[in-house]
């Protein structure tokens, strides 16, 4: 089998996507995400003049080798933008293998190791009161972890709270907007809000916090002590993770699981993270690791420690990234949750799939390769629409992490 065709398809059905669309000599194509929020044509344009021309004409089952070649051989090394390209090239080969085989991608990966991946839900409120109306809502659907995230009194805005009524969604259109932040008062808040989640909802349900890469070490290793009374699932991306040795410092003070890693796109960004056994969750998910074949590496090394994976999911992952999570986390043994933050009715129109959600719990679908499509002429109607996500500033001013 030979790749005859490739080209992408910029799409923005509630948000944007870039999607890789390969083809081959046998009429068999796959689908991979290249999506990277507020990025997004940056790896449109890294695959269109730069990857496409090289893998015309080359076998599609050669994932490995296309993989060593569009990595080693840019001779310029990682990054975000050229891993989410050769992650969009590398889950469109394992759709392509799949549907050749007549078999879904799971079982290319290993086979099932599990029926069901567990998945946990956003819920959110302006305050106290609404944040638990919101797990309530989440738990009568039928979710069994539930990240809970609540606005801060005295902060205008905040990471994961819809300024409006509507569904809470990362990016903005248009040019950054700007959020403000104070760890103090944050600080004050967090365990006031899970300690009225467990008062009120017990100890059954898994509960999950993002920090969103707001705290110092030290901070975080108060708030995770903080938290140890309320036995979360995990806290998240507590501080940037480029220091990696940071994370000792907060494994000192606490036994608070840490899940990080979402902004991570190759095994080094996290290698020490694993091998001093700082986290407990790797979130480096496909589209911005590199695919499964560099996730596949990842995740059997920090089987090796004991760190599960516990992938990204938000809505900015399109629905391709979906798909390819769930047939991984189906397969591979250390898994550990998986993100669940649903599209837009519009955006699963686009992209329509065979992965499902029944009693807390998903399942890939049992179709050849990822069980995943894209309608281009719906697509069509979406045009690309400019979107940023916001930044942060300190209340004197300061920039901040977001
Ligand atoms: O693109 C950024 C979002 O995906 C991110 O803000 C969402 O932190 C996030 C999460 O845990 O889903
Ligand atoms: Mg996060």
């Amino acid at each position: 089998m030979k790749i005859t065709n490739a080209y992408v398809n910029i799409t923005s059905p509630g948000r944007n996507f870039v999607t890789l669309k390969i083809e081959t000599d046998e009429g068999i194509h796959g689908l991979g995400d290249g999506t990277l929020n507020g990025r997004e044509l940056s790896v449109a344009s890294y695959l269109t003049e730069h990857v496409i021309p090289c893998i015309i004409g080359r076998d599609p089952f050669q994932t490995e080798d296309i993989w060593q070649y569009l990595y080693r051989g840019a001779y310029w090394r990682r990054g975000p933008v050229t891993m989410a390209a050769i992650a969009a090239v590398d889950v469109a080969l394992w759709d392509i293998k799949g549907k050749a085989l007549n078999t879904p991608v799971y079982n290319l990966l290993g086979g099932k190791s599990r029926e069901g991946i567990l998945v946990y839900a956003h819920a959110n409120g302006k305050d106290i009161d609404h944040a638990l109306e919101d797990v309530a809502r989440h738990k009568e659907m039928g979710f069994k972890a539930i990240r809970v995230q609540s606005g801060i009194p005295g902060l205008a805005t905040t990471y994961g709270i819809s300024k409006g009524p509507g569904r809470y969604e990362p990016a903005e259109r248009g040019l950054p907007s700007e959020y403000e932040w104070s760890s103090e008062l944050y600080l004050r808040h967090v365990s006031k809000l899970f300690a009225q989640v467990r008062e009120v909802f017990g100890d059954e349900l898994h509960l999950l916090h993002d920090c969103h890469h707001r705290l110092t070490p030290i901070e975080a290793g108060r708030l995770g002590k903080e938290l140890e009374p309320f036995h979360l699932f995990w806290m998240e991306d507590p501080t940037p993770a480029e220091l990696q040795e940071g994370y000792k410092i907060i494994r000192e003070h606490t036994t608070t699981p840490i899940a990080v890693g979402e902004v991570f796109n190759s095994i080094w960004d996290a290698h020490d993270l694993i091998r001093n056994q700082w986290i407990d969750y790797l979130r480096m998910t496909l589209v911005h690791g590199g695919g499964f074949t560099h996730l596949k590496k990842a995740a059997d090394f920090a089987d090796l420690y004991h760190v599960r994976t516990g992938f990204h999911g938000a809505t900015d992952l399109s629905p391709v990234t979906m798909a390819a999570a769930l047939h991984f986390d189906t397969a591979i043994h250390n898994f550990g949750i998986q993100e669940l933050m649903p599209h837009t009715d519009e955006t699963d129109a686009v992209f329509p799939h065979q992965y499902s959600f029944k009693d807390g719990l998903m399942v890939p679908g049992d179709a050849p390769g990822l069980g995943v499509e894209l309608d281009e002429s719906l697509a069509a109607k979406y045009p690309y629409q400019r979107a940023y996500l916001p930044v942060n500033r300190k209340l004197d001013g300061t920039l901040t992490d977001w």
